[in-house]
């Protein structure tokens, strides 16, 4: 039996949650029927991330395989924010657990606009903030630049009685002074790692890109080394609760994410592979806790 979290404020029954953009709750509602909703893979359902205006996404191709992991350069299709409340929102909503939505934008009026706008939506419980973009006012990398992050968070702050998490880059130089940052303006929590910056090579070396963007984001196992690290530094920084993520495929690899100081661990391109993964983790995080008294040995896995 699982031991509830408070996660900021929410009470989750279990720590497994899904990195945001690695799980469509809707689709799978298709898939699975109500099936979904009886034995539902997280604690908690983060949200792909909404921009204010409707967005096709990158050219194509949009995903690589990388030894041990995923590139990605989706580029954020989504509906916008008037068709996420129309079309998404009302289904979302139906999910049986506590729902987190993720926005993200350029410029501080299009952020202010979204938070405003989903703070009226009760059936919205918390926000994440993806600061993996950079401010076209600024022209700094959001989340890459303390000064930067403190400046969109502070004014973002008076807008929402809804939690706050802010989702971290690891493509910084200093992510706990990040994260300090976020909490010094008033963010209740925050979700780290998003994708690590890479490029992937045409497979035949014919000199071109292979992402129809050049560049992506690389996720899955091959990151989970630096998500630990990043987590660890930034959660022995801050005092605001940690999500942590990057890699996780088993019970064993979320106890080294709780060990590292998150209180609640995402579970992203292992998604893609089983969409039962959030379940099998779940359990073999209760597994693990209920065979060991002891912390030793528990974290070994790699
Ligand atoms: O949509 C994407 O390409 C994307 C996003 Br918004 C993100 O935050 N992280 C990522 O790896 N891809």
């Amino acid at each position: 039996m699982s031991t509830p979290v408070d996660f900021c404020g929410l009470r989750l029954a279990h720590p497994i949650v899904n990195g945001s953009g690695t799980f469509d709750a809707i689709a799978a509602r298709r898939t699975f029927g109500d099936a979904l909703l009886d034995e539902f893979p997280f604690c908690a359902f983060v949200s792909k991330t909404i921009t204010l205006e409707p967005r096709d996404g990158n050219p194509p191709p949009r995903l690589y395989e990388a030894p041990a992991g995923l590139i990605n350069s989706i580029g954020l299709p989504n509906k916008g924010l008037r068709g996420y409340l129309t079309d998404d929102l009302p289904q979302l909503a139906q999910l049986p657990v506590p729902l987190i939505t993720n926005v993200m934008g350029s410029t501080s009026d299009e952020l202010a606009e979204l938070v405003t706008a989903l703070d009226a939506r009760p059936e919205i419980d918390a926000l994440e903030l993806n600061v993996s973009c950079p401010n076209v006012e600024t022209g700094l990398d959001i989340g890459a630049d303390p000064r930067e992050l403190h400046a969109v968070v502070t004014e973002l702050r008076p807008l929402t009685a809804k939690p706050l998490i802010v989702k971290l880059t690891p493509n910084t130089a200093d992510v706990a002074a990040v994260a300090q940052a976020a909490q010094d303006a008033g963010a209740d929590a925050v979700s780290l790692i998003n994708t690590l910056r890479a490029y992937a090579p045409h497979p035949r070396a014919t000199g071109a890109a292979w992402l129809g963007n050049a560049t992506g984001g690389l996720s899955g196992p091959a990151i989970r080394a630096v998500a630990l690290a990043q987590v660890r530094e930034v959660a022995g920084r801050v005092a605001i609760p940690v999500m942590g993520m990057g890699g996780v495929q088993s019970g064993l690899h979320a106890a080294s994410m709780l060990d590292a100081g998150a209180t609640v661990v995402a579970v992203g391109t292992e998604n893609f592979r089983d969409p039962a993964a959030g379940t099998r983790i779940s359990r073999e995080l209760d597994d693990l806790f209920a065979n060991s008294g002891e912390k030793s040995g528990r974290t070994s896995g790699a």
